[in-house]
């Protein structure tokens, strides 16, 4: 068989055990989008109409609900709608970082009530495995996935060498749960001991810090092109925030719309050579 990174998003869905990982695999491949939209904006008006706009473009919805001032109960019924409306799963950025049982409450408890209504989210590996125990023990009944922050985009990022090597590891333990990661490039070789061989896995790695215009901004962030990111680095899935919506609250559609279409069309383009299909 092929290394993961050869291998089509269908084949790769046909085989996956974690429900949340296939259903994001056959959403990439029957849209023909590895584009998902992080949309970071404080006022839900604003957050609907982005989404209803991208929705179309996109796999996976990113979100930070904690940043909506206007949040109400009735958000998520209405981004669930939307979901449906455009077929795409939905992604809370919620990089969980504190101990098992606490995790275990942010998850499934407080205003959010994050479990109910994401189809994946994502942690920091830091406390090490108990934090996947606990997440665990909500999302795995659920049929959710979980993501680990085994690198991140920022200058300066701490999330590197021998920390990395251990959120791959971590994640190698608890494939049932752990989809994938938050990283800059493939993990297949990463972590493994001297002799060990390539284990049988696929792990999904999705990529924030893509743009096709700036660098980076001001506050650390670091772009890259969907070509860097999917053809060079072998990674799944962008992640385009303040790249599609702009630079305030998305206000011209018809602008958020165009670079949509356009990041989805690179994305796709960047993962068909990466596969060697053309068409
Ligand atoms: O390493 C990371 C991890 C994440 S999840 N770097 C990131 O930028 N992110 C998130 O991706 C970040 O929280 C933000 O929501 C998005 C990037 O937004 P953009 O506007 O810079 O594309």
């Amino acid at each position: 068989m092929a290394s993961v990174a050869k291998q089509t998003y269908a084949q790769r869905a046909a085989k996956h055990p974690n429900p949340a990982a296939k259903a994001l695999l056959e959403t990439i491949e029957r849209k023909r989008t590895n584009l998902s939209v992080s949309v970071d904006v404080t006022k839900r008006e604003d957050f609907f109409r982005i989404v209803d706009t991208v929705g179309p473009y996109v796999c996976l919805v990113k979100t930070h609900v904690d940043i909506i001032e206007d949040f109400e109960p009735s958000v998520i019924e209405r981004l669930k709608a939307l979901s449906e409306k455009h077929d795409f799963l939905i992604f809370e950025d919620r990089k969980f970082a504190d101990i098992g049982s606490t995790v275990a409450l942010q998850y499934s408890a407080g205003v959010h009530k994050i479990a109910s209504w994401s189809h994946i989210t994502n942690a920091h590996p830091v406390p090490g495995p108990s934090i996947i125990s606990g997440l665990k023990s909500v999302g795995l009944p659920l049929g959710r996935g979980l993501l680990l922050l085994a690198e991140m985009s920022t200058k300066g990022s701490l999330a590197t060498g021998l920390y990395t090597e251990e959120a791959v590891r971590m994640a190698r333990a608890n494939r049932d749960f752990v989809i994938g990661f938050i990283a800059q490039q493939r993990m297949d070789s990463v972590g493994l001991r001297k002799g060990e061989s390539s284990p049988d896995e696929d792990f999904l790695i999705l990529t924030p810090g893509v743009g096709m215009d700036t660098k980076g901004d001001s506050m650390g962030q670091q772009y890259r092109t969907p070509r860097e990111v999917v053809t060079e680095s072998g990674c799944d899935v962008i992640i385009v925030g303040r790249g599609v919506y702009g630079k305030d609250n998305g206000s011209n559609a018809e602008a958020v719309r165009a670079q949509a279409e356009r990041y989805r069309a690179e994305g796709w383009k960047a993962y068909q050579e990466r596969v060697g299909i053309h068409d």
